[in-house]
Order: C-alpha cells, then structure tokens, then sequence
C-alpha cells in the first residue's frame, strides 16, 4: 500500500465511512502485525472500550424507518443526507416528553423504529419488554463514543441504547428583563416576575428542581421530601405563566416569558434568535441526561434503525446534530468539530449535576404529587 492509499483509509476509518472489521483486514493485507493494529487503532481513537453487545444477524436493511424523537433534537439536513445515502425513506414524528412517547410506544404496536429516551426512561422501557437489544455487528463506528457515556447505570453493557445526546436542565433567561441572573431555584419564588416564568411540563425535571432547592437528591423517594418538593413546586404555581418545555422557546424568543426551567439545548437554539438570552446551573444543583436511540421490540425495520444509529455515530454526523441542538455530543470525534464548542462535562460540572435515575415503585407517588400539583 502506498503513502497516498494508506492516508485515505486512515482518514476513512477516522470519519466512519470504513468499518472497523474492513480496516483491519486491510492492514493485516497490507502485512501489519496484530499489535501494530491494536496500536494504530489506539491512535485513531477507534479502540472497543465497550462490553460486548448481542450481536444478532438482522439481514438486509429495509427501505423505510420511522422514527420518533424529541421535537428541535436534530439538524434538518441529517435525515435527508441518511436518505440520499441509503435510499432508506424515513418518517420523521416528534414528541416533548418521556411520557408522550412512553405511551406511544406502549400503545402502538410497532409504529416506530426508533424512539430517544431519557436515561430514567430505558429502564421502564426494558422492564415492559419493549425493546430490541443491539445487534453491535451493524453498529460499525460504536467506537466513537466517549467512554464516560458507555456502560451507564441505565442500560449496563449498552445493550439497548446508542447515547445520542446530553443536556442539562438550567434556568433560560432574559439579560435585558431581569436584575441579575436568576442563580437558584428560589427565582421561581420571586413575585417580581410573576406571569413572566414558567417551568418544564416534566414530572422529573419540577419535582427534581424542587427536591435540590431543599438540599435533596433529585431522585429522592421520601414522603417528607417530596411532600416539601411539593410544597414549593405549589409556591411557585401562581408565579408561572404556564408549565412549558420544548415550546417555551417562542415566548422567550419574543420576551413574554423572561425566565424559563429549560434544557440548555433549546434554550442554545433560542439564543440563536435571541442573543439577550442566557442559561444558568442554578447554584443547588439540577438535573444532567442523556437520551440514547433504542429500537422497540416490535419495530418492523430494525436493520434500518440500526443504519440510522451507525449513520448518527459519524463524528461529521454527530457535530452536526450538536451544532443544531445546542446539546453535547457523547461522540469523542465529534467533539473538537463543533462550530459552538460545548465540551464534555467537567468532573467540577460533574459535582452539581445528577443523572435521573428510575424511580422503580415510587413512580407511583411521584405521578400522583405531579398531578396534585398540576391540578392545584
Ligand atoms: C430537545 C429536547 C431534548 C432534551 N428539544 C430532553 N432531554
């Protein structure tokens, strides 16, 4: 192999478009020993830090896919580029929670391929049986990931999930509305602003925000904290506009709303319009996720979703999801070509952020503080 054939399939396997398995045949034709192999994978950043995965034989891609994401969770061109490149056709819906889309697929028996959970969200997804486990034979450029996403607590071995993105749940607000920056959850207290706030329409991230205003777990299953969680979620109320997610970004956009619990994402992507827009980790702490692609059980073209998913795992594919979101990357390769630099959380971020975890039998007392609360 000469200079110029070896440069361009380095580049290759680098960008995703050679899978692992060809790029070491090649070597080992070209009469590379197997440890300057592991070597050069090591170098291109391509080693298999992840457990095995299943690996079942799934035959020929099918020719469409439907998924079901996150509304504002993807640049407009990525689906269109995955088409053009596989001629597979895809159906594109999407949702603003975990429940909205928990229930679809609940529901619908096989109306979607692949679906975005959020880490506290796979668990129930697995424990109902409704998922399809990974055939990692397909998933070709799984090495990109970044090791602090691999193996969670949520989905041990990844044996549902792709990591798809990560976010933080924060406090968006108006620099040209408000005195000072909204630094806790107490500002959703503060009667200067009352009618012009809202929080997330989402069970975890209220009640989540409310229980570390207290000095508690965001995952906490206490009568007595969640009774006070409750408690200021219901203080806060007669100061909201609305509970608002995704959506909110409108009226921050146009400054009827100037304080919003939003994820950092979307409220990135709001700042684009709006640049007196800004975001903060309130001071107590709050809540940081991701979501990753799984493929539910009753999917009926689950070889395209996992073309999709190996499609996502580009680093140029993985960059552009970022640059659009507003969210982070979980891919190492993707990271540095971010137009928006977003690095991967720092063990000091680490400190005040807490993944959501399942709340196994106390979901039930969560529901129901969630609709006592809604219902006030
Ligand atoms: C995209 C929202 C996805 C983030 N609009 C929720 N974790």
């Amino acid at each position: 192999m000469d200079r110029k054939g070896a440069d361009a399939m380095f580049e290759a396997f680098r960008e995703g478009r050679l899978s692992r398995r060809a790029f070491v045949a090649r070597l080992l034709a070209a009469g590379a020993t197997a440890t300057s192999v592991g070597a050069l994978l090591e170098a291109c950043g391509r080693t298999e830090t992840a457990p095995a995965l299943p690996d079942g034989e799934l035959g020929e891609p099918e020719k469409e896919l439907a998924i079901y994401n996150w509304s504002d969770y993807i640049a407009e061109d990525v689906v269109p580029a995955f088409e053009a490149e596989t001629g597979i056709r895809v159906t594109y819906d999407t949702y603003e929670s975990n429940e909205e889309m928990l229930a679809k697929v609940q529901l619908g028996g096989g109306a979607y391929d692949l679906v975005v959970p959020s880490g506290n969200v796979l668990p129930v997804l697995t424990a109902l049986g409704l998922l399809f486990p990974l055939s990692k034979r397909y998933l070709t450029n799984w090495g990109n990931l970044a090791p602090m996403f691999l193996d969670p607590v949520f989905d041990r071995g990844n044996t549902y999930g792709v990591p798809y993105q990560w976010g933080t749940t924060g406090i968006a607000y108006r620099k040209d509305k408000v005195a000072e920056p909204p630094g806790s959850w107490a500002v959703f207290h503060d009667p200067r602003y009352r009618g012009k706030m809202t929080q997330l329409d989402d069970v975890r991230d209220v009640i989540g925000s409310w229980l570390r205003f207290g000095g508690h777990s965001l995952n906490s299953t206490s009568e007595a904290e969640l009774a006070q969680a409750k408690a200021d979620a219901i203080a806060a109320k007669p100061l909201l506009a609305a509970y608002l997610s995704a959506p909110v970004k409108g009226p921050l956009i146009a400054g009827d709303v100037w304080i919003a619990q939003l994820w950092n994402g979307d409220t990135a992507q709001a700042a684009v319009a709006q640049p007196e827009l800004a975001y903060v980790v309130p001071k107590e702490g709050a809540a940081i996720t991701t979501d990753s692609m799984v493929i539910p059980a009753k999917a009926p073209h689950k070889r395209a979703a996992h073309e999709f998913m190996n499609f996502v795992l580009r680093p140029d594919i993985g960059a552009k999801i970022s640059d659009f979101s507003g969210y982070g990357t979980p891919n190492a390769l993707s990271v540095d070509r971010l137009t928006v630099k977003l690095p991967l959380p720092s063990e000091e971020d680490l400190k005040r952020l807490e993944y959501a975890v399942d709340l196994g039998a106390a979901t039930e007392l969560w529901d129901r503080i969630w609709t006592e609360i809604k219902s006030t």
